[in-house]
């Protein structure tokens, strides 16, 4: 990572980010999540394979501006995942505690629709409402997942601790207690 400084500190930095289109410029890390990085994910895997064979998709992207991991530093960046179901279900993000499970996550929602979905270890459910404008703030120990019930991108700017780190083995294992499907054109959370 080519870290600028001025004097003994990093140096401030400036980049430039589409609101309307979520198109940031700058970012140094990409991620790029296909159907067949999701499988145990979706309740039904034989229509997870069948997308999978037809072509293995993105369903998401994350770009990001890299900072140093430390304490004190913020990871900025952009999260688009495409529309789309998986048999009924929406498309959604895998999903993920902080590592470091006290570090909290600012999401600014720019375009689409969804919800943001979270959970304790308690047992604990929240589902938010993501569209233009949403601001949504994820507090320490709340694992979160983005569902896209739209039919274009759902587009999020996020903030969150650089040294947070991201926990999904716990997902994997835990689930996430309630989905989120298209039935009969109706988005239902069950
Ligand atoms: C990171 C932040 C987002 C997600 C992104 C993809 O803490 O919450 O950048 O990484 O929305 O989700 P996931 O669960 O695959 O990392
Ligand atoms: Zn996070």
């Amino acid at each position: 990572m080519d870290i600028e400084r001025i004097g003994n500190y990093m140096a401030p930095f400036v980049f430039d980010l589409d609101v309307t289109t979520g198109v940031m410029k700058g970012f140094k890390n990409h991620i790029e999540r296909r159907a067949s990085s999701m499988r145990g994910y979706y309740a039904d895997e034989a229509a997870l394979e069948s997308i999978i064979a037809g072509g293995d998709p993105i369903l998401y992207e994350v770009f990001e501006c890299t900072v140093p991991e430390l304490y004190g530093h913020l990871t900025v960046g952009i999260s688009k995942l495409y529309p789309g179901t998986v048999g009924q279900e929406c498309f959604m993000t895998k999903g993920h505690y902080h590592q470091v499970i006290e570090t909290g996550e600012v999401y600014l929602c720019l375009g689409g629709s969804g919800y943001l979905l979270m959970k304790t270890k308690d047992g604990d459910f929240s589902a938010l409402p993501m569209e233009r404008g949403k601001v949504v703030y994820v507090p320490p120990s709340w694992a979160h997942r983005s569902v896209n019930c739209g039919n274009v991108p759902l587009v999020s700017f996020f903030v969150y601790n650089a040294e947070s780190g991201h926990n999904y083995g716990d997902i994997e294992t835990e689930g996430f207690i309630k989905r989120v499907f298209k039935r009969d054109g109706s988005v239902v959370i069950e």
